[in-house]
């Protein structure tokens, strides 16, 4: 086994392990807050998948692009939003990442190249082929993460960004959170293939295949495909392992899962599994750890205090942020 110590300093592994607990503190709030009726609309938890967020934001420079699907919450926090901004827009307030405009789908935050979460399944993926696309016309060192659950995998728009994208040699990283389920449907009924990664293959791009529950692999992973990318050699697929520990969304209860699964992955849960080689290595120790997830609890107790005391947007709002052709006209 190699030592955690060897790669990376003790105070990097430390936050990568913050990283983590952030978001599953920030999710069992907003889960606590939607059961409130403070938040409301489609809200999507990443509670089990945290490795994945965390391993592969680690493994990218602070100005690289993230785009991310639904299922936003978490990237939109590792990438450098505070969480006061994520939850204030979760409850719809004017003092959100988009004015309480976008809600818990729609987070966007070009202060930190997060390049949005989307409603539609796969539509996050196109997108990311235009940021490849601006980042190499105008030869920024940069590469751009997407992203996505293994059902985006069977849309058209995601073979079409996968071909164009080899052809252009484009710098992106595809990362296909796989956790086993589009909502109730198992990848099994859905995907001709379930090793998603062999749909990037037959495109001739490089692909990893790795245990998403493991936050250091995700991490290597994702460096060499970053490596890859930032040398101009062209577009590379990784395909993570991981599993939710909750519904798809707040509406469902999960009832089509077989609970001798559902314990075998949450034996595998990050958090608990990377906190024992802290301790094992001597990192840290139960109460330098408790300190963390204390210190996280009350990051993310003030977030949900300024968001609830927040404005709501102004009516005016409506009328605002949208799109129109006829450039500098205000509606
Ligand atoms: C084009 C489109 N079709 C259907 C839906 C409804 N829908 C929302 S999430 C989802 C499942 C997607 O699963 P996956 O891509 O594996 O992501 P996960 O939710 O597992 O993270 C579906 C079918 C949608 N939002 N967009």
């Amino acid at each position: 086994m190699v030592k955690l110590k060897s790669q990376m300093t003790e105070g990097e592994l430390l936050k990568i392990y913050r990283d983590m607990v952030l978001i599953r503190e920030f999710e069992e709030r907003t889960a606590e807050m939607y059961s409130r009726g403070k938040v409301t609309g489609f809200c999507h938890l990443y509670i089990g998948e945290e490795a994945v967020a965390v391993g592969a934001m680690s493994a990218l420079h602070p100005d690289d692009y993230v785009i991310s699907s639904y299922r936003d919450h978490g990237h939109c926090l590792i990438k450098g939003t505070s969480p006061k901004e994520v939850m204030a827009e979760l409850f719809g307030r004017a003092t959100g990442t988009c004015k309480g405009k976008g809600g818990s789908m729609h987070l966007f935050d070009p202060k930190t190249n997060f390049f949005g979460g989307y409603a539609i399944v796969a539509g996050g993926i196109p997108i990311t082929l235009g940021v490849g696309y601006a980042i190499k016309y105008r030869k920024e060192d940069k590469v751009v993460a997407s992203f996505f659950g293994d059902g985006a995998t069977n849309a058209g728009a995601f073979y079409e960004s996968l071909n164009m994208s080899k052809i252009w040699s484009l710098p992106i990283i595809f990362i296909c959170e796989n956790n086993f389920f589009g909502i109730s449907t198992a990848v099994s009924w859905a995907s001709a293939t379930t090793d998603i990664f062999k749909k990037a293959e037959a495109h001739g791009i490089p692909t990893a295949k790795v245990n998403g529950m493991d936050v250091i692999a995700v991490r290597e992973a994702i460096k060499n495909a970053a490596k890859y990318a930032r040398e101009g050699k062209g577009p590379y697929f990784v395909e993570a392992l991981t599993y939710r520990f909750r519904g798809h969304s707040m509406s469902d209860p999960a009832d089509y899962r077989i609970p001798r699964e559902e314990k075998i992955w949450k034996d595998r849960d990050p958090i608990p599994n990377f906190a024992r080689k802290l301790i094992e290595e001597g990192i840290s120790d139960a109460d330098g750890l408790r300190a963390i997830k204390e210190e996280v609890e009350q990051e993310v107790e003030q977030a949900v205090k300024f968001a609830d005391s927040s404005p709501w947007p102004e009516a005016i709002e409506l009328m605002k942020d949208i799109y129109s052709e006829k450039e500098g006209e205000e509606r």
